[in-house]
């Protein structure tokens, strides 16, 4: 084909290109590696040495014309196609109220998880996010349970075949984020924990803690107590008062019990509390200074208290529910009725 004539054919073409998959086609057709302008250039060495020169040039001319031309106009029917596209989106009037569809909702431990974050975050604590699979030091050595303390057998732990754990306790982040944060800060960490239980309608194999620290000087228990009643009476929208009795763990010193007034019968006594008015409901005390000190911190400076509570046994007090079972069950008739 001679130059005059392709030139012709082009121009006939790209006047007619209407989308970019004709902009791609015409492109292949005419610039590509086995495209017609490419195949015109290499007849060129059939010709007149002194012809090549001239005729090379306009070919060049005309291809550098053609990818200009080509690279605007794709250009512009890009911008047209997307703009189509944009205004048939606009067709769907997402404001229209939801007439026939269900409207999903939050699952009851998503639930009371963020609104324990709030409390806690409006008292001045952030929020961490843990592994659940964790080292056996993060779960137990740096909590002060070496191997055969007996304390490891409160917990029926998941072992994996590389010596790692499905995380029994949010206590496992400690050593971590005293790591991380060095001697003061306050943080919650929510997260799953993992224990071989027999199940039943209070004990789940998979639930969900949530865990508090503050570390820095002169930390009392009476801060802890402060933000445990703060945090309930929040939660329970009524006035909760709470109680420390003398409890053991490795990893405080000392450590308590903290019951939480009945919210039930507000402590007039019922079956839920067996009448006594309060209700058993976290582990916490001041961090051992042992804790402390493998997590790097100066227990002769600083000091710190913890706690732990169930996040699904909150969420079982606050929404009444009855069995466990239920919030793992993915049964959406039963989570529905949970309000
Ligand atoms: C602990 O796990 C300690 N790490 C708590 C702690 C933290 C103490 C910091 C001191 C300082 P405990 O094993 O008691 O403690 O568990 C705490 C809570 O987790 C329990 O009160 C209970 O609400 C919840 N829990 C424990 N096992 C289960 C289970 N199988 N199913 C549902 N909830 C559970």
């Amino acid at each position: 084909m001679d130059l005059n004539k392709l030139r012709t054919q082009i121009e006939s073409e790209i006047v007619a290109l209407k989308t970019d998959a004709d902009c791609v086609t015409f492109h292949q057709k005419f610039l590509g590696k086995n495209g017609m302008i490419t195949d015109l250039m290499s007849t060129l060495r059939n010709l007149e040495p002194e012809m090549r020169g001239k005729v090379g040039a306009e070919i060049n001319t005309l291809k550098r014309d053609t990818e200009s031309r080509l690279f605007t106009l794709q250009r512009e029917i890009k911008d047209r196609e997307l703009n189509e596209k944009l205004m048939q989106d606009k067709l769907v009037d997402i404001t229209i109220p939801n007439i026939n569809h269900e409207v999903g909702s939050f699952h009851p431990i998503t639930r009371i998880s963020r609104e324990v974050e709030e409390v806690f975050q409006s008292m001045g604590f952030h929020i961490e996010n843990g592994r659940e699979i964790v080292t056996e030091y993060e779960n137990f050595e740096s909590l002060n349970v070496p191997a055969n303390h007996p304390a490891r057998d409160m917990q029926d732990t998941f072992w994996l075949s590389n010596g790692d754990v499905l995380k029994t306790h949010t206590s496992a982040l400690q050593n971590i984020l005293l790591k991380k944060h060095g001697p003061v800060f306050g943080a919650i960490f929510p997260g799953r924990c993992y224990r071989n239980e027999n199940l039943d309608a209070t004990h789940e194999m998979a639930f969900f803690q949530v865990e508090g620290m503050m570390v820095s000087e002169n930390i009392s228990i009476s801060n802890l107590i402060y933000f445990m009643k703060t945090a309930l009476t929040a939660v329970f929208k009524k006035d909760i008062k709470v109680r420390l009795r003398p409890g053991f763990f490795p990893f405080t010193e000392p450590s308590f019990e903290l019951d939480a007034s009945c919210i039930f019968c507000n402590q007039v006594g019922c079956s839920i509390c067996k009448q006594s008015g309060w209700i058993e409901f976290c582990g916490c005390g001041m961090i051992h200074p042992r804790v402390l000190e493998m997590g790097g911190v100066d227990p002769n400076k600083y000091q710190g208290f913890a706690f732990g509570f169930g996040l699904t046994r909150l969420a079982m007090m606050k929404y009444g529910i009855e069995d466990i079972r239920v919030l793992n069950s993915g049964n959406l008739d039963s989570l529905r009725a949970i309000k």
